[in-house]
Protein backbone atom coordinates (compact mmCIF):
# COMPACT_ATOMS: atom_id res chain seq x y z
CA UNK A 1 0.00 0.00 0.00
CA UNK A 2 1.18 3.47 -0.46
CA UNK A 3 0.53 4.91 2.84
CA UNK A 4 0.66 3.88 6.04
CA UNK A 5 -3.05 3.39 7.07
CA UNK A 6 -2.30 1.86 10.83
CA UNK A 7 -3.80 4.43 12.35
CA UNK A 8 -7.06 4.55 10.17
CA UNK A 9 -7.71 0.80 11.23
CA UNK A 10 -6.49 1.64 14.62
CA UNK A 11 -8.96 4.55 15.06
CA UNK A 12 -12.13 2.32 13.13
CA UNK A 13 -11.80 -0.09 16.41
CA UNK A 14 -10.27 -3.21 14.34
CA UNK A 15 -8.64 -5.93 15.83
CA UNK A 16 -4.99 -5.53 14.54
CA UNK A 17 -3.56 -8.51 14.76
CA UNK A 18 -6.21 -10.48 13.14
CA UNK A 19 -6.62 -7.70 10.54
CA UNK A 20 -2.69 -8.07 9.73
CA UNK A 21 -2.78 -11.91 9.19
CA UNK A 22 -6.08 -11.13 6.82
CA UNK A 23 -3.57 -8.99 4.74
CA UNK A 24 -1.22 -11.31 4.79
CA UNK A 25 -3.03 -14.20 3.65
CA UNK A 26 -4.16 -12.38 0.54
CA UNK A 27 -0.89 -10.46 -0.31
CA UNK A 28 0.54 -13.83 -0.29
CA UNK A 29 -2.39 -15.18 -2.40
CA UNK A 30 -2.63 -12.62 -5.08
CA UNK A 31 0.76 -12.69 -6.90
CA UNK A 32 0.33 -16.63 -7.43
CA UNK A 33 -3.16 -16.47 -8.35
CA UNK A 34 -3.19 -13.09 -10.17
CA UNK A 35 0.23 -11.31 -10.78
CA UNK A 36 1.60 -14.63 -12.36
CA UNK A 37 -1.04 -14.77 -15.37
CA UNK A 38 0.62 -14.87 -18.66
CA UNK A 39 -0.17 -12.10 -21.59
CA UNK A 40 -2.50 -10.06 -19.36
CA UNK A 41 -4.01 -6.67 -20.96
CA UNK A 42 -2.35 -3.26 -19.41
CA UNK A 43 -5.57 -2.26 -18.15
CA UNK A 44 -5.90 -5.03 -15.31
CA UNK A 45 -2.80 -2.61 -13.51
CA UNK A 46 -5.86 -0.84 -12.44
CA UNK A 47 -7.59 -3.16 -10.67
CA UNK A 48 -4.64 -4.82 -8.99
CA UNK A 49 -3.77 -1.18 -7.53
CA UNK A 50 -7.59 -1.45 -6.57
CA UNK A 51 -6.79 -4.59 -4.48
CA UNK A 52 -3.02 -3.48 -3.12
CA UNK A 53 -4.73 -0.79 -1.54
CA UNK A 54 -8.44 -2.90 -0.63
CA UNK A 55 -8.15 -1.67 3.49
CA UNK A 56 -6.34 1.22 2.47
CA UNK A 57 -7.36 3.96 -0.34
CA UNK A 58 -10.92 3.23 -0.73
CA UNK A 59 -11.47 3.28 3.38
CA UNK A 60 -10.05 6.45 3.49
CA UNK A 61 -12.09 7.59 0.47
CA UNK A 62 -14.94 6.82 2.59
CA UNK A 63 -13.95 8.21 5.82
CA UNK A 64 -13.24 11.42 3.93
CA UNK A 65 -16.88 11.10 2.30
CA UNK A 66 -18.38 10.79 6.27
CA UNK A 67 -16.68 13.70 7.22
CA UNK A 68 -18.28 15.61 4.32
CA UNK A 69 -21.66 14.54 5.78
CA UNK A 70 -22.41 12.08 3.85
CA UNK A 71 -23.24 8.21 4.32
CA UNK A 72 -22.13 4.52 3.89
CA UNK A 73 -24.49 1.92 3.60
CA UNK A 74 -23.01 -1.90 3.87
CA UNK A 75 -24.91 -4.31 0.83
CA UNK A 76 -24.52 -7.98 -0.16
CA UNK A 77 -27.43 -8.69 -2.68
CA UNK A 78 -28.56 -7.07 -5.65
CA UNK A 79 -32.01 -6.40 -4.72
CA UNK A 80 -30.40 -2.86 -3.06
CA UNK A 81 -30.42 -0.57 -5.61
CA UNK A 82 -27.96 1.82 -5.85
CA UNK A 83 -29.26 4.36 -8.05
CA UNK A 84 -31.19 5.34 -4.65
CA UNK A 85 -28.05 5.52 -2.43
CA UNK A 86 -26.12 7.35 -5.12
CA UNK A 87 -28.94 10.11 -5.36
CA UNK A 88 -29.20 10.27 -1.43
CA UNK A 89 -25.50 11.18 -0.95
CA UNK A 90 -24.83 7.68 0.27
CA UNK A 91 -21.97 5.30 -1.18
CA UNK A 92 -23.36 1.38 -1.49
CA UNK A 93 -20.42 -1.14 -0.70
CA UNK A 94 -20.48 -4.29 -1.61
CA UNK A 95 -19.43 -6.18 1.78
CA UNK A 96 -16.69 -8.73 1.90
CA UNK A 97 -18.18 -12.12 2.19
CA UNK A 98 -15.70 -14.46 0.20
CA UNK A 99 -13.27 -15.85 2.30
CA UNK A 100 -13.21 -18.83 5.05
CA UNK A 101 -10.55 -16.81 6.76
CA UNK A 102 -13.79 -15.30 8.90
CA UNK A 103 -15.64 -17.98 9.47
CA UNK A 104 -14.28 -19.31 12.49
CA UNK A 105 -15.25 -16.26 14.42
CA UNK A 106 -18.47 -16.78 12.97
CA UNK A 107 -19.09 -20.02 14.32
CA UNK A 108 -18.35 -19.20 17.38
CA UNK A 109 -22.38 -17.54 17.37
CA UNK A 110 -23.98 -19.32 14.00
CA UNK A 111 -24.23 -23.20 12.62
CA UNK A 112 -21.64 -24.59 10.96
CA UNK A 113 -24.16 -26.17 8.33
CA UNK A 114 -24.77 -22.70 6.96
CA UNK A 115 -23.42 -21.02 3.60
CA UNK A 116 -20.24 -20.21 3.99
CA UNK A 117 -20.97 -16.42 2.53
CA UNK A 118 -23.38 -15.78 5.11
CA UNK A 119 -20.44 -17.07 7.96
CA UNK A 120 -17.76 -15.43 6.12
CA UNK A 121 -19.86 -11.91 6.44
CA UNK A 122 -20.87 -12.45 9.78
CA UNK A 123 -17.22 -13.62 10.86
CA UNK A 124 -15.81 -10.10 9.43
CA UNK A 125 -18.26 -8.45 11.98
CA UNK A 126 -18.16 -10.18 15.24
CA UNK A 127 -13.95 -10.79 14.70
CA UNK A 128 -14.08 -6.58 13.71
CA UNK A 129 -11.21 -6.94 11.07
CA UNK A 130 -13.23 -5.85 8.14
CA UNK A 131 -12.92 -1.65 7.93
CA UNK A 132 -15.55 -1.70 5.39
CA UNK A 133 -18.21 -3.01 8.18
CA UNK A 134 -16.88 -0.52 10.26
CA UNK A 135 -16.83 2.49 8.23
CA UNK A 136 -20.44 1.39 7.55
CA UNK A 137 -23.23 3.48 8.66
CA UNK A 138 -25.89 1.16 8.11
CA UNK A 139 -26.04 -2.51 6.42
CA UNK A 140 -29.09 -3.22 4.15
CA UNK A 141 -30.01 -7.01 4.60
CA UNK A 142 -32.78 -8.72 2.25
CA UNK A 143 -35.48 -11.41 3.28
CA UNK A 144 -33.49 -13.27 0.55
CA UNK A 145 -32.72 -16.48 1.65
CA UNK A 146 -33.61 -17.59 5.44
CA UNK A 147 -30.00 -18.12 6.00
CA UNK A 148 -29.42 -14.19 4.87
CA UNK A 149 -33.34 -13.54 6.68
CA UNK A 150 -32.26 -14.76 10.27
CA UNK A 151 -28.42 -13.53 10.23
CA UNK A 152 -29.34 -10.04 9.48
CA UNK A 153 -30.96 -10.43 12.84
CA UNK A 154 -28.23 -11.41 14.95
CA UNK A 155 -26.08 -8.75 12.87
CA UNK A 156 -28.43 -6.36 13.98
CA UNK A 157 -26.84 -7.12 17.77
CA UNK A 158 -23.72 -4.99 16.59
CA UNK A 159 -24.63 -2.95 13.85
CA UNK A 160 -27.43 -0.90 12.42
CA UNK A 161 -29.85 -3.18 10.00
CA UNK A 162 -32.44 -2.11 7.49
CA UNK A 163 -33.55 -5.29 5.75
CA UNK A 164 -35.77 -5.49 2.77
CA UNK A 165 -38.53 -7.16 1.83
CA UNK A 166 -38.36 -9.18 -0.82
CA UNK A 167 -41.36 -11.15 -2.55
CA UNK A 168 -40.33 -14.40 -3.93
CA UNK A 169 -43.24 -14.77 -6.55
CA UNK A 170 -43.23 -12.76 -9.48
CA UNK A 171 -46.69 -11.41 -10.46
CA UNK A 172 -48.67 -7.74 -10.50
CA UNK A 173 -49.37 -7.96 -6.72
CA UNK A 174 -45.83 -8.51 -5.35
CA UNK A 175 -44.60 -6.33 -8.00
CA UNK A 176 -46.81 -3.30 -6.10
CA UNK A 177 -45.48 -4.61 -2.96
CA UNK A 178 -42.18 -4.18 -3.92
CA UNK A 179 -42.60 -0.68 -5.21
CA UNK A 180 -44.03 0.61 -1.85
CA UNK A 181 -41.28 -1.65 -0.34
CA UNK A 182 -38.71 1.15 -2.14
CA UNK A 183 -40.59 3.76 -0.88
CA UNK A 184 -40.43 2.57 2.81
CA UNK A 185 -36.48 2.18 2.03
CA UNK A 186 -36.14 5.88 0.92
CA UNK A 187 -38.16 7.15 3.72
CA UNK A 188 -35.51 5.83 6.14
CA UNK A 189 -32.58 6.49 3.35
CA UNK A 190 -33.78 9.97 3.62
CA UNK A 191 -33.76 10.05 7.43
CA UNK A 192 -30.43 8.70 7.87
CA UNK A 193 -28.64 10.88 5.18
CA UNK A 194 -30.72 14.11 5.67
CA UNK A 195 -31.07 14.38 2.06
CA UNK A 196 -34.43 14.46 0.03
CA UNK A 197 -34.98 12.48 -3.03
CA UNK A 198 -35.43 14.28 -6.28
CA UNK A 199 -35.76 13.97 -10.02
CA UNK A 200 -32.72 15.36 -10.89
CA UNK A 201 -30.42 13.45 -8.40
CA UNK A 202 -31.81 10.10 -8.96
CA UNK A 203 -31.72 10.85 -12.86
CA UNK A 204 -28.23 11.80 -12.35
CA UNK A 205 -27.72 8.34 -9.98
CA UNK A 206 -29.08 6.56 -12.41
CA UNK A 207 -27.23 7.32 -15.50
CA UNK A 208 -23.63 6.69 -13.24
CA UNK A 209 -25.14 3.01 -12.56
CA UNK A 210 -26.40 2.30 -16.09
CA UNK A 211 -23.01 3.63 -17.73
CA UNK A 212 -21.68 1.22 -15.17
CA UNK A 213 -23.21 -1.42 -16.58
CA UNK A 214 -22.88 -0.87 -20.09
CA UNK A 215 -18.95 -1.03 -19.67
CA UNK A 216 -19.16 -4.01 -17.83
CA UNK A 217 -21.49 -5.29 -20.50
CA UNK A 218 -19.16 -4.59 -23.29
CA UNK A 219 -16.07 -6.10 -21.54
CA UNK A 220 -17.64 -9.17 -20.80
CA UNK A 221 -19.59 -9.44 -23.86
CA UNK A 222 -15.43 -9.27 -25.74
CA UNK A 223 -14.76 -13.09 -23.77
CA UNK A 224 -16.57 -14.80 -26.35
CA UNK A 225 -14.06 -13.38 -29.03
CA UNK A 226 -12.04 -16.13 -30.26
CA UNK A 227 -9.29 -16.42 -28.82
CA UNK A 228 -10.68 -14.97 -25.72
CA UNK A 229 -8.79 -11.47 -25.04
CA UNK A 230 -8.69 -11.89 -21.13
CA UNK A 231 -9.06 -14.35 -18.70
CA UNK A 232 -11.89 -15.25 -17.02
CA UNK A 233 -10.10 -14.60 -13.52
CA UNK A 234 -9.30 -11.44 -14.65
CA UNK A 235 -12.98 -10.32 -15.81
CA UNK A 236 -14.43 -12.16 -12.42
CA UNK A 237 -12.14 -9.50 -10.47
CA UNK A 238 -13.12 -6.32 -12.09
CA UNK A 239 -16.79 -7.79 -11.88
CA UNK A 240 -16.02 -8.19 -7.93
CA UNK A 241 -14.48 -4.58 -7.82
CA UNK A 242 -17.77 -3.06 -9.61
CA UNK A 243 -19.14 -3.82 -5.43
CA UNK A 244 -16.77 -0.76 -4.13
CA UNK A 245 -15.06 1.54 -5.85
CA UNK A 246 -16.05 4.62 -7.12
CA UNK A 247 -18.32 4.22 -9.99
CA UNK A 248 -16.95 7.36 -12.27
CA UNK A 249 -13.54 5.95 -11.62
CA UNK A 250 -14.17 2.04 -12.29
CA UNK A 251 -16.31 3.18 -15.55
CA UNK A 252 -13.74 4.95 -17.05
CA UNK A 253 -10.88 2.22 -15.97
CA UNK A 254 -13.42 -0.41 -17.54
CA UNK A 255 -13.70 1.29 -20.74
CA UNK A 256 -10.08 1.80 -21.15
CA UNK A 257 -9.85 -1.79 -20.70
CA UNK A 258 -12.45 -2.67 -23.00
CA UNK A 259 -10.50 -0.14 -25.81
CA UNK A 260 -7.30 -2.24 -25.46
CA UNK A 261 -9.21 -5.71 -25.33
CA UNK A 262 -11.01 -4.49 -28.45
CA UNK A 263 -7.44 -3.86 -30.20
CA UNK A 264 -6.46 -7.68 -28.54
CA UNK A 265 -9.60 -8.97 -30.18
CA UNK A 266 -8.81 -7.12 -33.57
CA UNK A 267 -5.05 -8.66 -33.40
CA UNK A 268 -6.42 -12.22 -32.57
CA UNK A 269 -4.22 -11.78 -29.94
CA UNK A 270 -5.48 -13.79 -26.22
CA UNK A 271 -4.61 -15.21 -23.05
CA UNK A 272 -5.58 -18.73 -24.04
CA UNK A 273 -4.56 -20.52 -27.53
CA UNK A 274 -7.67 -19.98 -29.98
CA UNK A 275 -8.52 -23.77 -29.57
CA UNK A 276 -8.78 -24.12 -25.75
CA UNK A 277 -12.05 -25.37 -24.11
CA UNK A 278 -14.51 -22.56 -22.95
CA UNK A 279 -16.49 -22.82 -20.03
CA UNK A 280 -19.43 -20.54 -18.55
CA UNK A 281 -20.47 -21.02 -14.77
CA UNK A 282 -24.32 -20.48 -13.43
CA UNK A 283 -25.02 -20.45 -9.68
CA UNK A 284 -23.98 -18.64 -6.58
CA UNK A 285 -22.38 -15.61 -6.62
CA UNK A 286 -18.39 -15.19 -6.01
CA UNK A 287 -17.73 -12.88 -3.29
CA UNK A 288 -14.59 -11.30 -3.33
CA UNK A 289 -11.77 -13.19 -2.54
CA UNK A 290 -13.41 -16.26 -3.86
CA UNK A 291 -11.37 -16.92 -7.09
CA UNK A 292 -11.75 -21.06 -6.64
CA UNK A 293 -13.23 -22.05 -9.25
CA UNK A 294 -12.46 -19.84 -11.70
CA UNK A 295 -8.23 -20.62 -10.66
CA UNK A 296 -9.16 -24.34 -10.15
CA UNK A 297 -10.87 -24.02 -14.08
CA UNK A 298 -8.03 -21.82 -15.93
CA UNK A 299 -5.08 -23.52 -13.89
CA UNK A 300 -6.31 -26.85 -16.60
CA UNK A 301 -6.08 -24.80 -19.52
CA UNK A 302 -9.51 -23.90 -20.06
CA UNK A 303 -11.10 -20.19 -20.30
CA UNK A 304 -14.12 -19.28 -18.19
CA UNK A 305 -15.98 -16.77 -21.01
CA UNK A 306 -19.07 -16.02 -18.63
CA UNK A 307 -20.89 -16.37 -15.38
CA UNK A 308 -24.76 -16.39 -14.71
CA UNK A 309 -24.00 -15.20 -11.25
CA UNK A 310 -24.66 -12.01 -9.47
CA UNK A 311 -20.85 -11.23 -9.57
CA UNK A 312 -21.38 -11.76 -13.18
CA UNK A 313 -24.31 -10.74 -15.99
CA UNK A 314 -26.81 -10.82 -13.03
CA UNK A 315 -25.24 -7.58 -12.17
CA UNK A 316 -24.76 -6.12 -15.40
CA UNK A 317 -27.05 -7.34 -18.26
CA UNK A 318 -30.02 -5.01 -17.23
CA UNK A 319 -30.40 -1.66 -17.32
CA UNK A 320 -32.84 0.73 -15.97
CA UNK A 321 -34.99 3.19 -18.10
CA UNK A 322 -33.88 6.08 -17.70
CA UNK A 323 -37.10 7.68 -19.60
CA UNK A 324 -39.27 9.02 -17.17
CA UNK A 325 -40.84 12.31 -16.69
CA UNK A 326 -41.82 12.18 -13.15
CA UNK A 327 -39.85 10.66 -9.84
CA UNK A 328 -42.52 7.95 -9.53
CA UNK A 329 -42.10 7.05 -12.94
CA UNK A 330 -38.23 6.53 -12.45
CA UNK A 331 -39.10 4.78 -9.31
CA UNK A 332 -41.38 2.61 -11.16
CA UNK A 333 -38.48 2.15 -13.70
CA UNK A 334 -35.74 1.40 -11.26
CA UNK A 335 -37.99 -0.96 -9.12
CA UNK A 336 -38.69 -2.72 -12.30
CA UNK A 337 -34.88 -3.15 -12.84
CA UNK A 338 -34.24 -4.74 -9.87
CA UNK A 339 -37.30 -7.19 -9.88
CA UNK A 340 -36.43 -8.76 -12.89
CA UNK A 341 -33.03 -10.17 -11.38
CA UNK A 342 -33.47 -13.84 -11.56
CA UNK A 343 -31.93 -14.88 -7.85
CA UNK A 344 -33.03 -18.73 -7.17
CA UNK A 345 -34.89 -17.05 -3.86
CA UNK A 346 -37.68 -16.64 -6.55
CA UNK A 347 -40.03 -19.48 -6.88
CA UNK A 348 -40.95 -20.31 -9.81
CA UNK A 349 -37.38 -19.00 -11.39
CA UNK A 350 -37.73 -20.33 -15.29
CA UNK A 351 -36.42 -16.61 -16.17
CA UNK A 352 -33.03 -17.89 -14.85
CA UNK A 353 -33.01 -20.90 -17.08
CA UNK A 354 -33.79 -18.90 -19.63
CA UNK A 355 -30.50 -16.92 -19.00
CA UNK A 356 -28.32 -19.47 -18.71
CA UNK A 357 -28.99 -21.12 -22.16
CA UNK A 358 -29.13 -17.48 -23.58
CA UNK A 359 -25.65 -17.00 -22.32
CA UNK A 360 -24.63 -20.69 -23.57
CA UNK A 361 -25.64 -19.61 -26.91
CA UNK A 362 -23.38 -16.44 -26.76
CA UNK A 363 -20.55 -16.90 -25.46
CA UNK A 364 -19.73 -20.15 -26.92
CA UNK A 365 -18.80 -21.85 -23.93
CA UNK A 366 -18.79 -25.90 -24.64
CA UNK A 367 -20.23 -26.31 -21.69
CA UNK A 368 -21.48 -24.90 -17.93
CA UNK A 369 -20.53 -25.51 -14.54
CA UNK A 370 -23.44 -25.27 -11.90
CA UNK A 371 -21.70 -24.03 -9.13
CA UNK A 372 -23.31 -23.84 -5.77
CA UNK A 373 -22.29 -22.91 -2.64
CA UNK A 374 -22.66 -25.78 0.14
CA UNK A 375 -25.77 -24.98 2.32
CA UNK A 376 -27.49 -23.00 0.02
CA UNK A 377 -30.82 -23.86 -0.05
CA UNK A 378 -32.27 -22.22 -2.82
CA UNK A 379 -29.71 -22.95 -5.86
CA UNK A 380 -29.38 -26.45 -4.73
CA UNK A 381 -32.70 -27.46 -5.22
CA UNK A 382 -32.68 -25.34 -8.21
CA UNK A 383 -29.87 -27.32 -9.68
CA UNK A 384 -32.79 -29.46 -10.66
CA UNK A 385 -34.21 -27.00 -12.55
CA UNK A 386 -31.38 -25.97 -14.00
CA UNK A 387 -30.40 -29.92 -15.19
CA UNK A 388 -33.63 -30.49 -17.15
CA UNK A 389 -33.20 -27.56 -18.80
CA UNK A 390 -30.13 -27.78 -20.00
CA UNK A 391 -30.61 -32.09 -20.60
CA UNK A 392 -33.10 -30.97 -22.77
CA UNK A 393 -31.09 -28.25 -24.92
CA UNK A 394 -28.43 -30.92 -24.88
CA UNK A 395 -25.96 -28.48 -23.31
CA UNK A 396 -23.52 -29.98 -21.20
CA UNK A 397 -23.76 -29.70 -17.70
CA UNK A 398 -21.34 -30.03 -14.53
CA UNK A 399 -23.27 -29.23 -11.42
CA UNK A 400 -20.28 -28.34 -8.57
CA UNK A 401 -20.75 -27.42 -4.43
CA UNK A 402 -17.91 -26.17 -2.57
CA UNK A 403 -16.98 -23.57 0.29
CA UNK A 404 -14.16 -21.78 0.50
CA UNK A 405 -11.37 -24.13 1.68
CA UNK A 406 -9.37 -25.13 -0.23
CA UNK A 407 -9.36 -28.92 0.32
CA UNK A 408 -11.67 -29.86 -2.23
CA UNK A 409 -9.11 -28.04 -5.06
CA UNK A 410 -7.42 -31.46 -6.06
CA UNK A 411 -11.14 -33.05 -6.71
CA UNK A 412 -12.16 -30.25 -8.37
CA UNK A 413 -9.87 -30.47 -10.82
CA UNK A 414 -10.34 -33.93 -11.61
CA UNK A 415 -14.07 -33.57 -11.85
CA UNK A 416 -13.25 -30.48 -14.33
CA UNK A 417 -11.11 -32.41 -16.46
CA UNK A 418 -13.01 -35.65 -16.75
CA UNK A 419 -16.03 -33.40 -17.49
CA UNK A 420 -13.68 -31.47 -20.84
CA UNK A 421 -12.97 -34.56 -21.51
CA UNK A 422 -16.39 -35.96 -21.69
CA UNK A 423 -17.77 -32.89 -23.92
S1 LIG B 1 -29.80 -11.81 -5.66
S2 LIG B 1 -27.92 -14.84 -5.24
S3 LIG B 1 -26.80 -11.70 -3.97
S4 LIG B 1 -29.62 -13.39 -2.50
S5 LIG B 1 -25.35 -18.24 -1.57
S6 LIG B 1 -26.54 -16.12 1.01
S7 LIG B 1 -28.78 -17.29 -1.57
S8 LIG B 1 -27.57 -19.41 0.97
S9 LIG B 1 -26.04 -14.65 -2.08
FE1 LIG B 1 -27.57 -13.76 -3.32
FE2 LIG B 1 -29.00 -11.56 -3.62
FE3 LIG B 1 -29.84 -13.84 -4.66
FE4 LIG B 1 -27.76 -12.64 -5.71
FE5 LIG B 1 -28.32 -17.37 0.63
FE6 LIG B 1 -27.41 -19.01 -1.23
FE7 LIG B 1 -25.78 -18.15 0.61
FE8 LIG B 1 -26.70 -16.48 -1.21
Amino acid sequence: MAEDYRQMWAELGLDMEKHDELLSVLTEAYPSLYLRQANRPKGMEYFDFVVSEIHGLRIKELLEHKEKGGKVFGTFCLYVPDEIITALNGIAIGLCAGTDFSIPDAETVLPRNLCPLIKSFYGFKVGKFCPYFEVSDVVIGETTCDGKTKAYEVLGESQPVFVLEIPHRKNDETFKLWRTELDRFIEEAECLTGVELTMGKLREATKVANNKRKALQELNSLRWSNPTPISGKDALLVNQIAFYDDPLRFTKSVNELVEQLKERVAAEQGVFPADAVKLMTSGTPYAIPNWKLHHVVESSGYSIVAEESCVGSRYFSELVDEDAETLAGLLDNIAKRYFNIHCACFTPNEERMDDIVDLYRKSGAKGVINYTLSFCTPYLVESHKVKGRLDAEEIPLLNIESDYGMGDVEQLTTRIQAFVESL
